[in-house]
This record gives structure tokens, C-alpha cells and sequence, in this order.
């Protein structure tokens, strides 16, 4: 924490500039989810701001000292901080909304967006940060696990939801970063499904789609799995995963994030699937779940060394099925390194 400040304070300083609100990074700089934004100061301490709700949770959970504002008695966050950076002229700030700014504007303080800096900063993973988030790419892989050991004709969809969630919690899980995604047969067609009570029937592809969190990193992992397949669903899966590995092959710090998802994309065309696309390749992961970079096509994004992205590619045929197949990468100069391999 003290040196992701200190990162910060010395950017500010460069730019000239006496502080900045963090909002969307705040927990970056914190170190709990309990605040509402972090103020950074080239010349005093740095504050962290949370409702009076959270007051205990952060000083529990936040080397920063805390400053609560009262929404209970129609006190905003913008009042204390306005409070705070009275005299300064300028503010810094990652991304905020609207009409935030335009209160802090109307407090005679002009804001000014960082750009580039949050993302650079966020996207490299520490050593200890990938190993946190290779932890958390464990618990997932349990959970998909428990859930390839459930796949049979008659289970419902919600029911393995369910029991893959308590797999991963039991593994040490904080929680899910997204609700957990079993789709079967025509909902597999529908990358973001929801679980229902449908039962697995033969034939059909099943979409699991499953994320466990480790000290907030946030963990990503697909697989599709075939109950008694065609040779059309057969080929699709191979298909989806052949594609990834031709993204692999291409991630290398530096590299343009476009050019990974084209190598996806060119693959699935190529075995016929192209009108059968609906998302990107991939996206980076870390505290949050969708982080810069975008793997869509043309990305101009850049695949900065040490971050973490997700490769998955995946194609959607009406009467066969949808498949997907998502892994967790490290970006290092030499190449993609998997996180989550192995299953
Ligand atoms: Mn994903």
C-alpha cells in the first residue's frame, strides 16, 4: 500500500500537482473495498473516505486514516471533500462521475483527469499480486472440478451452480466476482445466461462459467462440457479451443491487444464459425473482474508486461450449441504464461 501511494505522490509531484482523488482505484490504495475514495497529498497524509456505515470496517481494514461522512443525515462525499482540499486549485482525479465533478467545480476547484497513469499502474501485477490472483485461479479450478464431476443427464443448472459456489467458498473463496454461469442447450447460446432450474439433457453443450476472489483479486475460468456430443458439437469444442491457443501463441508484452483477438477470431473463421461471434477474446482481470486491457477487435490496448488478461474465445450455433473456453494468462516479455491451466 505504502508504495502504490508513494507511486502516486511522486506522479503528482511531476505533474505538478497537490493531490488527487481516487474513486474507481480507491481500493487499489486502501486495501478494503469499505471506502468511497482515497485523497492523495503531495504534502500531508493521504485520507480515505467512507460512509459512517463503513467506519469500522475501514479502520479494520485500511492503513489510512478515515474520514466518514453521514448519509443518513443527507451528508454527500463531495461535502468532505470539498472540506478537505479546500486551496487547492486543481484536482487530480482517476474517474468520477458527472455531477460529482461539476460540485466540485462549483467549490471553485477545477478538476483534472489523470490519464494513463491508473491503468499503467493497475494492469502490471506485482509478483505478489499474481500470486494472489494464481490463487484465486485455484479455488476456481476447484470449483470447475466439482462442477465436470456434476454433469449428468437430469441435474439442473441451478443446482450445480450452487454446489460449485459452496465448493469454492469452502477452498477459501471471499465470494463470486460475477454469479455463476451453468448454461445448458439453448442457453448456452447466450454467453451471459443466467442458471435456471432446466435439467441437463443428452446432447446438449454446458457453459460453466465461474470466478472465486483472494484478498479481492478476482479469478475468471470457463470450460464447456459435452453430454454425449455430436460430431458438430465436437467440432466447435475443438474449434473454440484451438482458437485460444492460437491467441496464446501471440500474447507478448508489447503486443497489441487487437492482434491477440485476430489471431482468435482468424481461427474461428477459418472452421466456418464467423457469423457465430458475439464477444472479443478476452479482457484483463485483477481487482476488478473487467479491467482494461479490451481484447475486442482492433483494440489498440497494449499488453503491458506482468498483467493478467483472460483468452476466451467462443462461438454461439444455433442447434448446436454454445462454447467457450476461458483461461487466466500472465502477460511476460517471452510469451502468455497460464494461470489456470490444467483442467
Ligand atoms: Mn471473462
Amino acid at each position: 500500500m505504502r508504495e502504490r501511494l508513494e507511486g502516486l505522490r511522486r506522479e503528482l509531484e511531476e505533474r505538478g500537482l497537490g493531490a488527487c482523488l481516487v474513486l474507481r482505484h480507491q481500493r487499489y490504495f486502501s486495501g478494503t473495498s469499505a471506502g468511497a475514495a482515497v485523497l492523495v497529498r503531495t504534502e500531508g497524509e493521504s485520507l480515505l473516505f467512507c460512509s459512517r456505515m463503513e467506519l469500522g470496517r475501514a479502520r479494520r481494514e485500511s492503513p489510512l486514516p478515515p474520514v466518514p461522512y453521514d448519509p443518513m443525515r443527507g451528508e454527500e462525499l463531495w461535502e468532505v471533500v470539498g472540506r478537505e482540499v479546500r486551496g487547492e486549485r486543481r484536482l487530480a482525479y482517476d474517474e468520477a462521475s458527472p455531477s460529482l465533478l461539476g460540485k466540485l467545480r462549483r467549490e471553485g476547484i477545477r478538476p483534472l483527469k489523470l490519464r494513463g497513469f491508473f491503468e499503467e499502474l493497475c494492469e502490471s501485477k506485482t509478483e505478489r499480486e499474481i500470486g494472489w490472483m494464481r490463487k484465486a485461479a485455484e479455488m476456481a479450478l476447484r470449483g470447475m472440478r466439482c462442477a465436470s464431476e456434476l454433469m449428468e443427464v437430469g441435474r439442473s443448472e441451478r443446482e450445480i451452480a450452487a454446489e460449485v459456489e459452496y465448493e469454492m467458498r469452502r477452498a477459501g473463496s471471499e465470494g463470486t466476482p460475477f454469479t455463476t454461469i451453468v448454461a445448458s442447450g439453448e442457453n448456452s447460446l447466450l454467453p451471459h445466461a443466467t442458471s435456471t432450474g432446466k435439467r441437463l439433457r443428452r446432447g446438449e453443450l454446458v457453459v460453466v462459467d465461474l470466478g472465486a476472489t483472494h484478498r479481492g483479486y478476482c479469478s475468471d475460468l470457463t470450460r464447456t462440457f459435452a453430454l454425449h456430443p455430436s460430431p458438430k458439437q465436437e467440432r466447435l469444442l475443438r474449434a473454440v479451443r484451438e482458437a485460444q491457443l492460437s491467441a496464446l501463441e501471440r500474447v507478448r508484452a508489447g503486443r497489441r491487444a487487437g492482434e491477440v483477438e485476430e489471431a482468435a477470431e482468424e481461427r474461428l473463421r477459418r472452421e466456418g464459425y464467423g457469423r457465430y461471434l458475439l464477444h472479443g477474446v478476452g479482457h484483463g482481470v485483477g481487482l476488478e473482474v473487467h479491467e482494461p486491457p479490451s481484447l475486442g477487435p482492433g483494440s489498440r490496448d497494449l499488453l503491458r508486461e506482468n498483467a493478467v488478461i483472460t483468452l476466451e474465445p467462443g462461438a454461439y450455433v444455433p442447434g448446436v450449441g454454445g462454447a467457450r473456453w476461458e483461461d487466466m494468462v500472465v502477460v511476460r516479455r517471452e510469451g502468455g504464461v497460464l494461470l489456470s491451466g490444467g483442467l
